[in-house]
């Protein structure tokens, strides 16, 4: 095939910048193994981020939202309703602030309520309020685990599941649409508000099944509806795939069309998939592991680009950006939930390379230029990457993966202030920002304390993380699940006789096969 000049020098640019990214990225990591003794020294000083973080924050800032790292005053954002403090209940919990743990479900019990003129977000409220309530409901019962709480019960009137389940029916209003896909929006009192948007995210409106499904388990007398809720609006926004079989990332809440084109795994549509794929686990739901089948074909054919996944209209199936953007850190996780170890690995690399590059990830990296995306400059402790080493870790025991702990831990010590972690505006100036979200110690503390914790009480029992870090037991009778017990069987993949030498070849990504996919991208 012959193209024209310009053509060739844009596919040459795409390979030559893909093909860098990832020899810059398996040249990086030094084939390293790790003994337990100095793995166990990265969770303790992981555990150090943590509490340094959460007692300033308890201290300074609380009962608001978060804390600001360097003004080092508390604000509200998502809430307010105290909200570190809730998303960083089980994290306490599995990092054996057992003290921190009991008095954080007191306060909770004691004061905070869900029945306030305010108006929240529906996906927010949901992961990190609905899911930390659940999370630290089920670690404070169960009476095998260290973090149980004697004094916690379920005849205690109300406990954390009544304030999830409180929670959660004041969010269900959000559903009443056309197309049972929910608003972005609601007010806990009141319910949707007139003028309230109805443009949503793929992600925002699709990522209820793990909590609402629990909910609907756990009370069903209350909570009969909220799973088909959830069910019904990832079932829609399945129903308007395009064509080609792509979901984009903006959806019309009464009519299903999409207002944003751009299909991708990352920004705007990820929990989506990942909570298709942790239903299943979780309920055998074999219904949304199909959905998510097909919607994964379509990926894998129109957005797979070596390790990268670039976002591509869905219509027409062409790129539009090239990037790769900061929340698309969870999929090699997911690929290794589904078994898929040498494409997770491969990407894992790719995506590692860019936190080599700036000791963090920018929002958006231009994979073609090679630079950092304008607009998209900026750090704000994320935990997609620290997530997807946690799984392949558990997955393969692989020590590379811990060693991509040890550059992400030394990235996060740059960030350290007197009382907290500060994001970044921009990874390459360094610029600060006065800024840490919840999800700093629900999640990015957490996954890298358990992929440095090799034999934490933890690993040895199943869980499924809601997308905010909140771990789930996957055991059915304490969910008592109707579910078939084959199903419910399901075991973690595991590949335990892979060597860092395999892992390290898989990165090497066909180059024939690449040179043609980049040549017909335009
Ligand atoms: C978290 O709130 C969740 O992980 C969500 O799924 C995506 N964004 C943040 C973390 O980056």
């Amino acid at each position: 095939m012959r193209l024209p000049p310009r053509l060739l020098g844009i596919a040459v640019c795409w390979v030559v910048a893909a093909l860098a990214a990832v020899a810059d990225s398996a040249e990086a990591l030094p084939l390293l193994s790790m003994n337990a003794t100095v793995a166990q020294s990265f969770a303790l000083e992981v555990r150090g981020m943590f509490s340094h973080t959460f007692s300033n924050y308890m201290r300074l800032a609380f009962p608001r939202d978060e804390l600001r790292p360097i003004s080092c005053v508390g604000h509200d954002s998502w809430g307010p309703y105290a909200l570190t403090l809730i998303d960083s209940l089980d994290t306490l919990a599995l990092m054996g602030f057992q003290q921190e743990f009991e008095n954080g479900i007191r306060y909770v019990l004691e004061n905070v309520h869900f029945n306030r003129p305010i108006t929240v977000s529906v996906f927010e409220t949901n992961i990190r309020v609905v899911g930390g309530l659940l999370s630290a409901h089920l670690l404070a019962s169960r009476q095998d685990l260290p973090c149980h709480v004697p004094w916690y019960n379920a005849s205690l009137q109300p406990n954390l599941l009544d304030k999830a389940l409180d929670l959660a029916l004041r969010l269900a209003p959000a559903f009443d649409t056309a197309t049972g896909i929910p608003f972005g929006m609601v007010n806990l009192r009141s319910g949707v508000l007139p003028g309230e948007s109805r443009v949503t995210s793929t992600a925002g409106a699709g990522t209820f099944l793990i909590e609402f499904g629990i909910l609907s388990r756990l009370r069903p007398e209350a909570a009969a509806n909220l799973e088909a809720t959830a069910k019904t609006a990832s079932r829609s926004i399945f129903g308007f795939r395009s064509r080609l079989g792509l979901i984009g990332n903006h959806i019309n809440v009464d009519s299903g069309d999409w207002t944003l084109k751009d299909a991708g795994i990352g920004a705007g549509t990820d929990s989506f998939l990942e909570y298709l794929v942790k239903a299943y686990i979780l309920f055998a739901d074999t219904d949304a592991y199909d959905m998510f089948m097909t919607l994964f074909e379509s990926i894998e054919r129109h957005l797979h680009k070596g390790p990268w996944y670039f976002d591509a209209n869905v219509d027409a199936g062409t790129t539009t950006w090239p990037l790769f953007n900061s929340l698309q850190g969870f999929w090699p996780g997911l690929l290794a939930m589904l078994g898929r170890f040498d494409e997770a690995a491969a990407t894992q690399r790719a995506f590692h390379g860019v936190w080599r590059q700036f000791g963090a990830v920018p929002e958006g990296f231009h994979v073609v230029h090679g630079s950092v995306q304008n607009g998209q400059r900026g750090y704000p402790l994320r935990p997609e990457l620290m997530e997807s080493a946690y799984y392949l870790y558990r997955g393969t025991r692989d020590p590379i993966y811990l060693q991509m702990g040890v550059d992400y831990v030394a990235g996060l010590r740059l960030l350290r202030t007197e009382c907290g972690f500060h994001s970044l505006a921009d990874v390459e100036t360094r610029q600060k920002e006065d800024r840490m979200e919840s999800f700093f110690l629900s999640e990015t503390l957490k996954y890298l304390y358990l992929l440095f914790s090799t034999d934490h009480w933890f690993h040895d029992h199943q869980w499924v993380f809601n997308t905010e870090g909140h771990p789930i037991p996957t055991s059915y009778d304490y969910l008592e699940s109707n579910v078939d017990d084959a199903k419910a069987s399901f075991q973690w993949p595991q590949s335990p006789e892979r060597t860092l030498v395999d892992l390290m070849s898989v990165a090497d990504v066909d180059l024939s096969e690449l040179v043609d996919e980049l040549l017909l991208l335009r």
